[in-house]
C-alpha cells in the first residue's frame, strides 16, 4: 500500500493490504458480470430502471452516489457502454443554467467537456436536461422523460 507513513502499525498496514486486495477482487467480479464499469477512479452502474430526471437524482443519491456525469471522452465512452447494453437513452448530470442555451454541472460549474449532437442544444431554455443518445452524443431534452438510471460512485 503506497503513501502510508512508516509509523503506521504493521498489523494495520497488513489489514489495509488485505482489504484493498479483497475490494479489487470484488470490483473484478462485478466488472466481469457487467454490473459495474470502472473509468479512472470512477465506478459507473445502472439498476436497469427508466425514470425521470428528478427520480434519477434521488435513486443515485439514495445509493450514496450521483447521476453519471461525463467529464472527458473516456468517461463518456464508459457511460455509452451501458447505454448501448440497454439500448436506452440516459440522463446525464448536466442542466441548463439561468442563461438559455448554456449548460453546467449540477454544482453550477461550467462544462469542461461536451459531446453535443449536431445542432444541439436547441431547446433555448425549454429543454433543461441532457440525455445521451445510443451513439454517445448529447441532446438537451425536457426532464420528464423516462431514461435509463446510470449512477457514478
Ligand atoms: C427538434 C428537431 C429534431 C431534434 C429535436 C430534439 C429535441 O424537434 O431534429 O431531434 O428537436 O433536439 O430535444
Ligand atoms: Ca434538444
Amino acid at each position: 500500500l503506497q503513501g502510508l507513513p512508516a509509523s503506521v502499525d504493521p498489523e494495520v498496514q497488513e489489514s489495509l493490504h488485505v482489504l484493498t486486495h479483497r475490494i479489487s477482487r470484488l470490483e473484478g467480479v462485478l466488472t466481469l458480470e457487467g454490473k459495474i464499469t470502472e473509468v479512472g477512479g470512477k465506478i459507473l452502474t445502472t439498476n436497469g430502471k427508466e425514470v425521470n430526471f428528478e427520480s434519477t437524482l434521488k435513486a443515485c443519491e439514495h445509493a450514496g452516489g450521483s447521476i453519471a456525469t461525463p467529464k472527458n471522452q473516456e468517461e463518456n465512452d464508459a457511460i455509452l457502454d451501458i447505454v448501448k447494453q440497454f439500448n436506452r437513452y440516459a440522463y446525464l448530470g448536466i442542466r441548463e443554467s439561468d442563461v438559455p442555451g448554456e449548460f453546467q454541472y449540477l454544482d453550477g460549474k461550467p462544462l469542461i467537456y461536451n459531446n453535443w449532437y449536431t445542432s444541439e442544444p436547441n431547446g433555448k431554455g425549454g429543454e433543461n436536461c441532457v440525455e445521451m443518445y445510443i451513439d454517445g452524443s448529447w441532446n438537451d431534452r425536457k426532464c420528464d422523460q423516462y431514461r435509463l438510471t446510470i449512477c457514478e460512485f
